[in-house]
């Protein structure tokens, strides 16, 4: 067999379990193509795509605006290093932190890397310009968090499954619980040396876990007080994801649903990844003022694919397609109606707890034990029925339909998600 001949998913499956590490247990379907808020099999099975890739497919399979500017710079010049200036990465520097309301940008490639990014970047602003003491710096997290799975990001995890056996573990965290702001208060009160304050605006593998209103703001408040970094993860919650540009400028009424201005909880480091690229290519990124961004010196940091012209390029495209598309507006709209088509069927079944989230970034907690395997059962029989999602942990499954969906394609996705949940009654 060639390596390129079509094969059958049964074939793609054996070939993935004999020759791949075993590190996922991907759901069993087998994809070969994607467009918009479809995907097909390699058999020719149609699907919705409710997972967009954990939120990394905002603006749609192979949106072709982005795909036309990754095809393009690839074919003028694809990567030169950081040895050297390439004539896109400026350009896209200049473009994002006008985007997003920052004074720089530090291109990097995947979400960890950029949350890792933030943490040495916090932590040589501690030393430089706080003045906490050489090696103390403590950096405080929330409980059940989902930063990426490198060793230091797994060693402030609580999760054993992404922590056990990969010690010793990194120094300098401080657990608090999510959406406690006494717990934040209280930490930051009797720890002077505490740099910076690491959260999701949404816990999304937690459970899609959306905060009490004005959690945000208040812990940036406390973190402003204490001279503490407020660093905003928004790898899967940013790019238009919860119905405005930035989950953590949620609270603000601006009238300009699809906000690019400054959000009302403006974090201090902001991080984002994922949907940075619509999904073509590894893209992230961290954003800071010049005071903060500054401690990074020649040398300091960086990486071999960081900032390469295709990126640079894919990004731009990427952010322009949310703006112009106006994706946070249809995000907003299509979440509010899909939480209340579910609420509906939700408020009279025994299967179904509940509905949570914000925008196109929701779940559904099934009224069972974490460790059955009714979820998973439920979305294997989504699949049959056209519609492609996974649980997060044991009895909750995620919804994240790419944010170019029309009302329409909701409302089917809406009926084949109650019609598949109906067969569970
Ligand atoms: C997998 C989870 C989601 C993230 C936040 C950083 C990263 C992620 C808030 C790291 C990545 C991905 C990783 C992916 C599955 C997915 C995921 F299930 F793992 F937890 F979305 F919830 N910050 N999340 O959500 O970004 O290095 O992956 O580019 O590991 O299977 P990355």
């Amino acid at each position: 067999m060639a390596v390129l001949d079509h094969i059958s998913s049964q074939e793609a499956m054996a070939l993935e379990n004999k020759y791949g590490a075993q590190n996922y247990h991907p759901l069993p379907v087998v994809l070969s193509r994607g467009e918009g808020v479809y995907v097909w099999d390699v058999e020719g099975k149609k699907y919705y795509d409710f997972l967009s890739a954990y939120s990394s497919l905002n603006q749609g399979h192979c949106h072709p605006k982005i795909v036309k500017a990754l095809t393009e710079q690839a074919q003028r010049l694809t990567l030169t290093s950081r040895a050297f200036y390439n004539d896109m990465l400026g350009k896209y520097e200049k473009f994002a932190t006008e985007f997003f309301g920052f004074d720089k940008l530090l291109p990097i490639n995947s979400g960890a890397e950029a949350v890792e990014t933030a943490l040495k970047v916090c932590r040589k602003w501690a030393y430089e310009v706080k003045g906490i003491d050489l090696n103390e710096a403590q950096i405080v997290v929330c409980k059940n968090n989902f930063h990426g799975r490198t060793t230091t990001i797994i060693s402030f995890s609580n999760d054993p499954v992404a922590r056990k056996n990969f010690g010793p573990y990194t120094q300098g965290f401080i657990k608090i619980e999510y959406d406690n702001l006494e717990a934040l208060e209280e930490t930051l009160e009797t720890n002077p040396n505490v740099a910076g304050f690491l959260v999701e605006p949404i816990q999304g593998e937690a459970g899609v876990y959306v905060p009490s209103e004005g959690y945000l703001a208040k812990a940036k408040a406390l973190c402003e007080k204490y001279n503490v970094l407020f660093i905003a993860d928004e790898v899967q919650t940013g790019i238009a994801r919860t119905g405005r540009l930035l989950a953590s400028c949620g609270n603000c009424d601006c009238p300009d649903k699809n906000c690019s201005g400054t959000p009302e909880v403006k974090p201090d480091i902001l991080v984002l990844g994922k949907a940075l690229s619509g999904g073509v290519y590894p893209v992230s990124a961290v954003l800071a003022s010049n005071e903060i961004m500054n401690v990074i010196r020649p040398g300091n940091h960086g990486s071999t694919f960081g900032g390469n012209p295709i990126a640079a390029a894919v990004a731009i495209a990427a952010l322009e397609v949310i703006r112009d598309e106006k994706l946070s507006e249809n995000a907003e709209y299509l979440g509010k109606l899909f939480r209340a088509e579910l609420n509906t069927y939700i408020s009279k079944s025994k299967l179904v707890e509940l509905v949570r989230g914000k925008g196109l970034l929701n779940a559904i907690v099934i009224n069972d034990d974490e460790d059955s395997d009714t979820a998973w059962n439920i979305c294997l029989r989504l699949r049959d029925n056209g519609l492609l999602a996974k649980p997060t942990h044991g009895n909750i499954i995620r919804f994240a339909p790419p944010l170019v969906m029309t009302e329409e394609q909701l409302l089917e996705c809406v009926s084949i998600i109650i019609k598949t949940l109906k067969e569970f009654e």
